[in-house]
């Protein structure tokens, strides 16, 4: 008898047992309300599930972005381009912004890596194609479709943190770049404001002829601002709530 219910528990239990990726997924997801995870998780994974995943195009996850989608937040949206590690370590302090990864899906997501493989119904967290590998990657057309929507739904005032200390702060193959700034509508966005983080040794800042390329590329009617802000700035600023969040920089 023991023996029996051994087997039938470990049989039970195998059927329920989740991956570590389905439970992070979900653990993450449960954090924020109004939302159904295992809805969102089952439209997650028809994107790439028992796909080669060098073939998940970006419109795979057009049924995940309309299970969770974004909600606009005018004035207070935050894009960024190589400046991951200020912009978080910023936003996780201060209330002043929301990024994609304060959203459900880029926090659920954010520094995973997953794919399927033909034949099987499993989501591997290993052996997936890297970033540049192949260009329909799974991992690689998820942050192309959430960046489309996150930036399809920027409204008023957008605030976007580039990085001084490289040569090409708005380079034209960043999702910055090629998704979502081609998606700011003068009839949603008034202005851009482009926060450039200068440290110690930068090599570009608000005069670097490369802005012109955004200038240029921004919906006419959207108004441009850029500001050199040290990253010592920003850091202060995250530490020091009694600063208002307009003041800044
Ligand atoms: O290519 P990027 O920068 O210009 O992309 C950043 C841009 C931001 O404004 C976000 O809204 O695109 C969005 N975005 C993310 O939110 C995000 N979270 C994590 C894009 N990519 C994101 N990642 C990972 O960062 C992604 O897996 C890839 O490796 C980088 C791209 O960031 P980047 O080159 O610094």
């Amino acid at each position: 008898v023991i023996v029996v219910l051994i087997v039938i528990s470990a049989v039970v239990f195998g059927l329920t047992l989740k991956s570590a990726f389905e439970s992070t997924f979900l653990s993450r997801c449960e954090k924020f309300d109004q939302y159904d995870c295992k809805k969102v998780w089952d439209a997650f994974q028809q994107a790439y599930v028992n796909k080669d995943p060098c073939k998940v195009p970006v419109e795979a996850y057009d049924p995940l972005i309309a299970a969770a989608p974004f909600k606009p937040q005018c004035n207070r949206m935050m894009f960024w381009s190589k400046t991951k590690d200020v912009v978080h370590g910023f936003t996780e302090k201060r209330d002043c912004f929301v990024t994609l990864e304060d959203t459900l899906l880029g926090s659920v997501l954010d520094g995973l890596t997953w794919c399927g493989k033909e034949g099987s119904k499993d989501t591997n967290t290993t052996g997936c194609p890297g970033w540049s590998d192949c260009e329909n990657n799974t991992v690689r057309s998820f942050w192309i479709r959430a960046s489309a929507a996150f930036a399809d739904v920027a409204c008023g005032n957008v605030t976007a943190m580039l990085n001084g200390s490289i040569n090409t702060p708005f380079n034209p193959t960043s999702i910055f770049a090629s998704v979502e700034v081609p998606r700011f509508i003068a009839s949603r966005v008034k202005n851009l404001n482009v926060v450039m983080v200068i440290q110690k040794n930068n090599i570009s800042n608000c005069t670097d002829p490369y802005l012109k390329n955004l200038t240029q590329a921004l919906d006419k009617g959207i108004t441009y601002s850029c500001k050199d802000v040290p990253e010592s700035q920003i850091q202060e600023c995250g530490a020091k709530p009694e600063i208002a969040c307009g003041d800044c920089w």
